[in-house]
């Protein structure tokens, strides 16, 4: 961390006064500041729990019990603090809806935050802080679990910090998204898109075009089975995804990007013919009839089923590659879908071409090309539309990371770790001022990606880079100590069998 306040002389220091006090450079992302108090906690198989949420005092005593066997029993809203407290009361206002102050002395730790999710991600760093086998599945007994003693103060930089998966070019079960949430909390990831619809497949069940799931969902690239989600496993996740601090954001591509639906349904076509199911990877070759009022039925239909599903604020409606729409329907469509969305009670969120249309002041515009510059992106940032930062060549955790990788693609250029984390989310592109920047999200497109093996192998460890430039502070940014933060992580990889990327740019212990 940047705060690291050598503890040499500090009064009461509980242990070996020879040890350098000083935190080991080992959290992602940085903490905003670390001080370290000279003294070591260790927890014992004596110890117990405490938490004033039942949620995050469970997920912390079922990781600790998995790996260390030791029972610590968990008390909810207990009076007199356990060996690790999980308080919401005397947190420093400064810490804010997400943040967190830890502190943790020889014999206690204390957690103290302003609501839940400042609980869950103060776990996520307290857990980095102690031994990696910490996150294994199965108990280890040659391990003595100790953590470097001090005070953590923490708080985000920015209130969006997403990942996206792609379900769509490939499906992915519940288990799978789920077991991607529990990764993504390690990194204090807020918000889950997920893109439920392109060309080659439609994966959520919508009662009333039942077609979209039966038939838009029958498929997926390299024409395997393909899948849908019914709207209970939908809400399954909704709710996977809220017990771990993260709201989902559904994504519905339109105007492009919809052969699944235009080949479930013939009526949803100029032409009256429904075209055949597509299992292949081009893009930019469908789109919506703009000028049929049943589309805007069906548009309507659509989102208020998914609105009345999501309890989150925004529904994705794509709006990339519409290289099938003319200009003229394509702001027009932008246009009436943002009027449907609002009446669902939902704000619209869109890749950054939405630009092209007037935007609502709520819309969020998630920026994704290779430049640097986008002027109609500027002019909706300066009206006071919000950005969400996904630029390819650096957060698109799809793209090889060199010319030897076997999975993902290239045409945004080769992405390795420094790519990843070399470049600074708030000052980024021109004319766009950081205070118009929500925060930064790391998409995961499917085309080449086919088992969780597959998305572990590219989300790590890139998805971490992109989430310290989210969270933490512009000031902490640095990339030699990055590396070594980024290494610390690896043995916890592998001790939960997560088959990572070895880059040659990170110093893997
Ligand atoms: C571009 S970037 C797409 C996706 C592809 C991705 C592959 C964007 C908004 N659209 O349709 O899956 O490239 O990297």
């Amino acid at each position: 961390g940047m705060t690291v306040t050598g503890a040499a002389g500090a009064a009461g220091a509980s242990s070996s006064a020879a040890a350098a006090a000083s935190f080991p450079n080992v959290v992602v992302p940085v903490p905003v500041s670390e001080t370290a108090n000279g003294s070591t906690f260790t927890l014992a198989s004596a110890a117990t729990l405490t938490a004033d949420d039942a949620n995050v005092g469970g997920y912390l005593a079922g990781i600790l019990r998995a790996s260390t066997g030791y029972a610590l029993p968990l008390t909810v809203g207990a009076a007199a603090p356990g060996t690790i407290a999980l308080s919401l009361s005397g947190a420093p206002a400064t810490v804010g809806a997400e943040g967190y102050q830890l502190t943790i002395k020889a014999s206690s730790v204390l957690l103290q935050a302003n609501s839940a999710a400042g609980l869950f991600h103060g776990v996520q760093t307290l857990l980095q802080l102690l031994p990696a086998q910490v996150m294994s599945p199965a108990k280890v007994t040659s391990v003595a679990w100790k953590a470097t003693g001090g005070t953590i103060l923490d708080y985000p930089r920015f209130g969006y910090r997403g990942a996206m998966l792609d379900v769509a070019r490939h499906f992915f079960t519940v288990a799978q998204v789920e077991h991607y949430i529990d990764e993504l909390s390690l990194y204090k990831v807020n918000y889950l898109h997920l893109h439920l619809s392109d060309d080659q497949g439609w994966r959520i069940a919508i009662n009333s075009w039942p077609n979209l799931a039966t038939t838009g969902g029958s498929t997926e690239v390299g024409g395997g089975a393909g899948g849908y989600y019914t709207q209970a496993d939908y809400t399954t996740i909704v709710n996977y995804a809220a017990s771990h601090y993260m709201t989902l954001v559904p994504e519905i591509d339109t105007p492009g990007h919809t052969n699944a639906a235009l080949a479930s349904y013939a009526a949803l076509n100029c032409n009256g013919v429904a075209p055949p199911l597509y299992t292949g990877t081009d893009v930019g070759f469908s789109s919506l009839c703009v000028s049929l009022p049943l589309t805007y039925t069906f548009l309507d239909q659509v989102v208020g089923e998914l609105a009345a599903l999501t309890p989150g604020p925004y529904i994705h409606i794509g709006g990339d590659e519409a290289s099938s729409t003319s200009q003229s329907d394509y702001t027009s469509f932008i246009t009436k879908a943002q009027q449907i969305v609002g009446n669902h009670g939902k704000a619209v969120m869109g890749w950054h071409n939405i630009a092209a249309a007037t935007l609502a002041p709520s819309t969020l515009a998630q920026f994704w090309d290779t430049t640097k510059s986008n002027s109609a992106l500027a002019a909706a940032a300066a009206k006071g539309t919000k950005i969400v930062m996904s630029p390819a060549n650096h957060a698109y955790l799809d793209m090889k990371y060199t010319k030897k990788t076997t999975l993902g693609q290239n045409w945004a250029g080769y992405v390795d770790v420094n790519a990843a984390y070399g470049w600074d989310p708030g000052n980024y592109l021109s004319g766009v001022s950081a205070s118009a920047i929500a925060g930064v999200e790391a998409p995961l497109w499917s085309e080449t990606l086919v088992t969780s093996a597959n998305i572990d192998y590219m989300a790590f460890p890139r998805l971490p880079a992109l989430m310290e430039l989210g969270w933490s502070p512009e000031s902490t940014h640095n990339q030699t100590s990055f590396d070594a933060r980024l290494g610390a992580q690896g043995p916890r990889w592998h001790a939960m069998g997560v088959d990572y990327y070895k880059s040659t740019q990170v110093k893997w212990p």
